[in-house]
């Protein structure tokens, strides 16, 4: 068998140095090394000696492999460098010429806008939570006191699922705010909560330069003992001096949405005219950045909160809006319409 072995080496080794082709070299792996090779058999075939030859046989084989394996190795490197030593000598590649960095790819501008947003509430004690994408229509509308042919409906244009009850009804779909997770967390938690919740919302929108029917929202809620409008107002106001800066002034007006009670916009002053008015404000010098209220207490019945103990505020601010003003973007549709001239400006 040691014969035998010795022989095996003397050929693989002859017909190794010959080779001066990769193709070649993998060929001569599957002969001596590969799984059907005789030095495989070999060594599978060690079972059945006895334990003399088993040992002196074994040795032997394990020694050759290793030796075959090696001499491979270093046969591949020669074969390499002697593959582009004839290519630079037949002119066909050119070492002197810069090589080329890797594309390195980047976040999108939402996801960075999403995180920035995200650190500045979780500084301030909020903690992050996520939410499905598919909703009931429960959680969507009815238990933030939107109930059926409620008009504030109208106010969403929604993309119903494609599954029906027996009663004929579409009780699922995309969700068309990040609201409904105000009810889901509430019904998992007794209060205090503190809470955002960043995540994609769908409309039935045509889509012009301001709607989009998929875009990123993040809500945001507070509820304990003793909240008032003052703290939502104090909240909203630091997040708006550290994501827009020092120097914004910002402004509270009534809005209405069903499930706060007051409701309210925050806007800020504009920052490219500093609130002289111009296009991009409209004129107006103010910039609305999102709804906000306190949360009504009909929504805290409805997760068992009682609303004599305990009140709450709550936001919701659409991402992409606040990318493009921060950045005076004018069309809300560059965000995915995956322009890489767009998207390598963040
Ligand atoms: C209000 C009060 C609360 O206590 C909590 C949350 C809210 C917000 C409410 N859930 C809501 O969705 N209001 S909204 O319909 O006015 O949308 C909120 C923000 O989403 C808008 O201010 C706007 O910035 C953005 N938005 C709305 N429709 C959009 C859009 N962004 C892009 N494309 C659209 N089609």
């Amino acid at each position: 068998m040691i014969a035998k072995l010795d022989e095996l080496r003397a050929k693989a080794i002859t017909e190794l140095d010959g080779i001066d082709k990769p193709s070649d070299l993998e060929a001569w792996r599957i002969r001596y090394l590969g799984r059907k090779s005789a030095l495989t058999q070999i060594l599978r075939g060690l079972a059945a000696l006895s334990l003399e030859e088993k040992r002196a046989t074994g040795a032997a084989a394990n020694e050759l492999r290793a030796f075959l394996e090696k001499s491979l190795a270093l046969r591949e490197e020669a074969v390499r460098d002697s593959v582009i030593a004839r290519a630079i000598e037949g002119g066909r590649l050119d070492i002197t010429l810069p090589g080329r960095s890797p594309a390195l790819g980047r976040l999108h501008p939402t996801t960075q806008m999403l995180r920035q947003v995200c650190n500045i509430f979780m500084t301030m004690g909020f903690e992050v939570v996520e939410g499905p994408d598919v909703e009931w229509e429960y959680y969507n509308f009815d238990a933030l006191n939107i109930p059926q042919d409620h008009p504030a409906r109208d106010m969403w244009d929604t993309l119903w699922m494609d599954f029906t009850t027996e009663d004929g009804r579409r009780p699922m779909l995309l969700r068309t705010h990040t609201s409904p997770m105000q009810i889901r967390v509430m019904e998992s938690r007794r209060p205090p909560v503190r809470v955002i919740v960043p995540g994609k919302v769908y409309r039935y929108e045509a889509t012009d330069a301001t709607h989009e029917a998929m875009f990123y929202q993040i809500e945001g809620f507070a509820v304990d003992r003793n909240i008032t409008l003052a703290d939502l107002k104090g909240t909203l106001f630091e997040f708006a001096k550290r994501l827009f800066g020092e120097e914004r002034r910002v402004r509270f007006r009534c809005d209405y949405f069903p499930f706060v009670e007051p409701g309210v916009e925050m806007a800020i002053d504009c920052f490219l005219c500093d609130g002289a008015g111009c296009q991009l404000c409209s004129g107006s010098g103010w910039i609305e950045i999102l709804g906000a209220g306190m949360v009504h207490p009909e929504v805290l019945r409805r997760v068992n909160y009682d609303p004599e103990i305990y009140t709450g505020f709550a936001f919701g601010l659409g991402l992409e809006r606040m990318l493009m003003l921060k950045h005076g973007i004018e069309d809300i549709r560059l965000f995915y319409s995956n322009d890489l001239r767009f998207l390598r400006q963040f």
